[in-house]
C-alpha cells in the first residue's frame, strides 16, 4: 500500500496524516514534489486523473483518491477509534458536518488561494475580484461555525471526528495564506486550541 502526499502546508494530505495518527496507523507517506509539478506528471495522473494528492494505492493496484474516501477506507479496515461515528445517527451527522465544512469553510479558502494569492498566480488564470470576495465568504463560514460550536466541544457534537480533521487542516492552511481566525470567534478559537492539543495535530 502506498500513500502519495505532500508536506505541510498542503491541507489535504495533512487530513489523511492526522486521521492515520488518530487511528495509530503507521503508514509513511510517499512525497510528491508539488513545486516540481510532479502531481501533474503522467505517472501520477495514471493514479489520479485529476492530478491531485492525496492518493492511496492498494496492494492490488486499486487507486483511491479524495481525502474523505481514503479516510473512509481506513475507517472500514480499522474501526477503532471511530472517527466517522458509530450509530446510524452519528454516522449521518459526521457525514453532514464533513460536507458542510468542505462547502462552507474549505471552498472559500480554496477559492481565495487559487484566485487571489500571489503564489498561485502563475498556475492559472486568476479572477481576482472573485478570489478576494472569498475572504468575506470564509469569514461568514467561520461566524456560522462559531455559532454551531456553542456548547459543543467538537464539530459533530461530543466526539472528535473526521469533521474536526477537515476543519483543522483548513483553518491552519487559511492562516498560512493570511486568513487567521478572528479573535472574537471565541468558540472557534477554543475548538482550535482543543484539537491542536491532540498529538495528531502535529502530523
Ligand atoms: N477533493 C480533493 C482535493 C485534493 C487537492 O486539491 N489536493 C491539492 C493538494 S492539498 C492538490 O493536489 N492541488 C493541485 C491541483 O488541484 O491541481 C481531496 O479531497 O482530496
Amino acid at each position: 500500500m502506498i500513500l502519495y502526499g505532500a508536506p505541510n502546508p498542503a491541507p489535504n494530505p495533512r487530513r489523511v496524516r492526522i486521521f492515520l495518527a488518530e487511528k495509530g496507523i503507521d503508514l509513511p507517506e510517499t512525497r510528491i514534489d508539488m513545486m516540481k509539478r510532479e502531481h501533474k506528471s503522467e505517472e501520477h495522473k495514471a493514479r489520479n486523473s485529476l492530478g491531485q494528492i492525496p492518493t492511496l494505492v492498494l496492494d492490488d493496484g486499486t487507486a483511491i483518491s479524495e481525502t474523505v474516501a481514503i479516510c473512509r477506507y481506513f475507517e472500514e479496515t480499522q474501526p477503532d477509534p471511530p472517527l466517522f461515528g458509530t450509530t446510524p445517527v452519528e454516522k449521518a451527522l459526521v457525514d453532514m458536518w464533513i460536507r458542510r465544512i468542505e462547502f462552507q469553510v474549505m471552498n472559500p479558502v480554496g477559492n481565495f488561494w487559487r484566485h487571489a494569492h500571489p503564489r498561485t498566480a502563475a498556475l492559472l488564470t486568476q479572477y481576482k475580484d472573485f478570489g478576494e470576495s472569498n475572504k468575506a465568504t470564509y469569514a461568514g463560514g467561520l461566524k456560522w461555525l462559531n455559532r454551531e460550536l456553542e456548547g459543543n466541544p467538537f464539530i459533530a457534537g461530543e466526539a472528535y471526528s473526521m469533521a474536526d480533521i477537515c476543519a483543522l487542516s483548513t483553518v491552519d492552511f487559511a492562516e498560512w495564506i493570511g486568513l487567521p481566525i478572528p479573535d472574537e470567534l471565541e468558540n472557534v478559537k477554543a475548538w482550535h486550541a482543543r484539537v491542536t492539543a491532540r498529538p495528531s495535530a502535529a502530523a
